[in-house]
């Protein structure tokens, strides 16, 4: 099986409980889309606090850093007395402490352990590689050369203000930037990219074939039965991602699996579906929120230049290209990386 481009993150306990769920998030993000329509099927559907979280920027300052050293990336959930950093996690937790009606009756029905075998299927496969590979290296450029830009300055800062937790962020920065060159790097078009992605392609059929036969198996309007459930939670973005990088897909799709047009369509006429999940793709949200955060600006500002990329003393650069080496040689053979 391909390894994934994206990092792992987990979940952790801390000594401050939070009054509401706090959700560190962006528009059209794969994942942050499984925490949000997560949050909207759970019982705590009314509770959530949204922090628009811009993923090229707002997710590598020092503070998100400490709130998040694991993936440095969205979506992040602070909930209870626990900081998630994963999507997976916080979406077990939820399932599991605050159902909706959906899990409930998927648990009652004792089908837990079939929905999270559906569940790690499906997550092991890398949106990342299938949506930058169907976008083109020169966005993969961009994003992740803005993206390398902000690492880098507040590497820079915590290098210069040495604060207390000096090497612990240290640590942070250089595993993330690393871990971003690498995904940059598997970005350029070459034989391993064009090796990744038929690879990738092909994993995605296996799933979509797997929810496909659910479906069939469970008889119902959606994966586990007549409402939504943590399935599909890990479902569903798939086909929203496919409207955004790769819409002339849908009809290789329902060619091939043949029960997931209907099912496409069910969900997209359900309100949690749409509150949950589609409103952060729709041309007014989107636009309000690249807006709001800046993004024209911080496009301009890049390709006028104005963005600083600094280099960081000799020490640190190399621990940066070596730990860069180590993951890239980490995927050899796994994700067809040559
Ligand atoms: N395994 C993590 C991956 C999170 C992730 O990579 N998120 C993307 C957006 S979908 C992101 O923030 N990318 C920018 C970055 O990694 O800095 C999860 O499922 O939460």
């Amino acid at each position: 099986m391909p390894t994934k481009l994206l990092a792992v993150g987990g979940s952790r306990k801390v000594a401050r409980r939070v009054e509401k769920p706090v959700l560190y998030h962006f528009v059209g993000s794969f994942n942050s889309g499984k925490a949000t329509f997560a949050a909207q099927l759970s019982a705590k559907r009314d509770d959530f606090d949204l922090r628009l979280t811009l993923h090229m920027r707002d997710n590598y300052t020092i503070e998100y850093a400490r709130l998040n050293p694991d993936t440095m990336a969205v979506p992040t959930m602070e909930i209870d007395d626990m900081v998630f950093t994963d999507s997976y996690d916080m979406v077990v937790y939820l399932m599991d402490n605050y159902p909706g009606a959906g899990d409930k009756a998927a648990i009652d029905a004792g089908k837990r352990a079939q929905m999270l075998e559906f569940v790690h299927f499906a997550k092991d496969w890398d949106e990342y590689m299938y949506t930058y590979g169907h976008m083109g290296e020169q966005t993969s450029e961009m994003a992740n050369g803005i993206r390398l830009a902000h690492l880098r300055q507040n590497l820079a800062k915590v290098l210069d203000e040495k604060p207390e937790d000096k090497d612990f962020l240290v640590d942070a920065y250089v595993k993330k930037i690393a871990n971003v060159q690498t995904m940059k790097r598997a970005q350029v078009n070459g034989e391993q990219k064009t090796a990744d992605l038929q690879a990738n392609i092909s994993q995605l059929h296996s799933v979509l074939a797997r929810g496909s036969e659910l479906l069939e198996q469970n008889g119902g309007r959606f994966l586990f039965g007549d409402d939504l459930t943590t399935a599909d939670v890990f479902f569903l973005p798939i086909f929203r991602m496919f409207g955004m990088a790769s819409p002339a897909f849908f009809d290789v799709v329902w060619e091939r699996h043949s029960a997931l047009k209907a099912y496409w369509e069910r969900a997209l006429a359900h309100p949690d579906v749409d509150t949950g999940l589609m409103k952060y793709v729709s041309k007014g949200t989107m636009i309000c929120a690249m807006f709001g955060v800046g993004v024209p600006r911080l496009i301009l500002s890049w390709k006028l230049g104005l963005i600083a990329t600094p280099r960081l003393p000799d020490a640190v650069e190399r621990r940066i290209d070596e730990a860069t080496e180590q993951i890239w040689a980490s995927m050899e053979g796994r994700m067809n990386v040559s």
